[in-house]
């Protein structure tokens, strides 16, 4: 299989913040799928819940310690519901958009074991990509042998995609500028961390800490410690900003951009 370019897509910015019920944030969309465009390699295109994912699997108890395995299977329809209607309504704008689009969501296909991935089938996921189609998929809930059903987050599909498969790139866009040095909401004058290596990665973990209190998959340092990882194999990792327009497209073609590198 030829080398291919993982992208998340952040569910802050695709998805409209605190709008119930959720709503996909669409210029926003149209303007990433023409973006994309600028993709020499194959595309894996990996959503992140957003105000479809995290509202639904909050109240139904998931990232809370103890909730009854009854309580979180019982979250599973609502939160498929959504997830199908956010990945199907990015795929109707990247259809449109002219980008050849398959979503492949990981509920039918994937479980879990303690929150962590047992069995991710990627057959149809390189069948669709040596086809010359860009895969969407996302995070999504998933049947848990140990608590019932977890959240399988868009980071973590993103670290094992990248893991498993013959990835050159990942490309993980936020709606900050990339891994700051202090949280943006308490302190204005954060500034952007250019590089994360061996060196800082510690203490960069212990300031960047969870997200939101929506977040149920533990925001920006497991994001970070699994990156990490990635960039160990020789993968080229960012994080960046993905509301600001040209950002991805100038990752995608090489150039300098606005961006947290992560180097091991
Ligand atoms: O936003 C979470 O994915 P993430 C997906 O990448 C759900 O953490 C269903 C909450």
């Amino acid at each position: 299989m030829n080398e291919f370019v993982l992208v998340k897509l952040g569910g802050s910015v695709i998805t409209k913040k605190d709008v119930i019920p959720p709503a996909i944030n669409i210029p926003e969309v149209i303007r990433i799928a023409k973006e994309i465009q600028a993709s020499t390699k194959p595309l894996v295109i990996v959503l992140g819940g957003g105000a479809y994912g995290h509202q639904a699997a909050h109240k139904y108890g998931f990232g809370i310690a103890d909730t009854p395995a009854s309580r979180l299977l019982s979250g599973i329809p609502s939160i498929r519901h959504n997830m199908s209607l956010l990945s199907g309504g990015i795929e109707t704008i990247l259809q449109s958009e002219g980008v050849s689009s398959v979503v492949i969501p990981p509920f039918p296909i994937v479980t879990l074991i303690d929150g962590e991935i047992e069995r991710f089938p990627l057959e149809v996921i390189t069948k669709t990509l040596n086809s010359g189609h860009t895969v969407i998929t996302h995070g999504d809930v998933c049947y848990d042998s140990t608590r019932g059903a977890s959240i399988l987050s868009g980071d973590t599909i993103v670290a094992y995609l990248a893991n498993q498969l013959n990835t050159s790139s990942v490309f993980v866009g936020t709606n900050v500028d990339g891994v700051l040095d202090a949280n943006p909401n308490e302190n204005p004058n954060a500034q952007i961390i250019p590089t994360i290596s061996e060196h800082n990665k510690e203490q960069v973990i212990r300031v960047a800490g969870p997200s939101s209190s929506t977040d149920v998959t533990g925001g920006m340092a497991k994001k970070i410690h699994d990156l990490f990882l990635i960039s160990q194999k020789g993968i080229e990792v960012a994080i960046f900003n993905l509301s600001v327009p040209g950002r991805l497209e100038g990752l995608l073609k090489g150039d300098q951009v606005i961006c947290t590198r992560i180097l091991a």
